[in-house]
């Protein structure tokens, strides 16, 4: 449920409800875990899911008029959690303007690097997925898909940054496979797969 109330500095004074007696009594929001605060523009809201008294789930939003009521309304363009509790965010998720997820990125093993981003459409159906398959925080994989299903895998087998293998896939099976031997970003050499017909 959303709470009718404004936000930032005028938010004690509007939302008083029952107030605390000491500064020791928990305000309502922070029973519900949640706190709020400005970040530049963007109003931060943080909550603590798990009861550890630090923050696990921090939402940004931006300030838009609301469509209805032309009056300023908040808007969700980020959410960052920390999944496993260490403090640290472990996955960082952005959102359209029409609330679609557009990307989502993923520390996989905690250690403070990115293992994986996967690129929505705004049905919510990956398009793309960006992955680090040596856990460094350097992409050497990426995969295409169109309508759900994989269309291609790009490789970069030398840990350079460059593309140097291209796997094309057709009905759930690799078709061919063009590698780049000389590291021109050309295609050399291709490979047909013998269950690619
Ligand atoms: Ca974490
Ligand atoms: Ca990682
Ligand atoms: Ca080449």
């Amino acid at each position: 449920m959303r709470r009718l109330c404004l936000s930032g500095l005028f938010a004690l004074a509007a939302c008083g409800g029952p107030k605390a007696v000491g500064p020791e009594r928990p305000s309502s929001d922070e029973l519900q875990g949640v706190e709020e605060h400005k970040q530049g523009d963007l109003t931060v809201k943080t909550y603590d899911i798990n009861h550890s008294g630090r923050p696990d789930v921090w939402d940004y939003f931006k300030t838009v008029p609301d469509p209805k009521t032309a009056k300023p309304g908040l808007l969700l363009i980020r959410k960052e959690m920390d999944l496993n509790g260490d403090g640290k965010v472990d996955l960082w998720r952005w959102y359209r303007d029409d609330g679609s997820i557009e990307k989502e990125a993923l520390d996989l093993d905690f250690d403070g690097k990115v293992d994986e981003i996967i690129f929505f459409d705004n049905k919510g159906v990956p398009v793309k997925k960006e992955q680090a398959l040596n856990f460094d925080g350097k992409p050497n994989l990426w995969k295409y898909y169109e309508k759900g299903q994989l269309v291609r895998k790009e490789r970069d087998t030398k840990g350079n940054g460059r593309v140097d293998t291209w796997e094309y896939w057709e009905g759930g099976k690799i078709d061919r496979i063009g590698i780049d031997t000389d590291g021109d970003g050309i295609v050399d050499q291709w490979i047909k797969s013998p269950g690619g017909g």
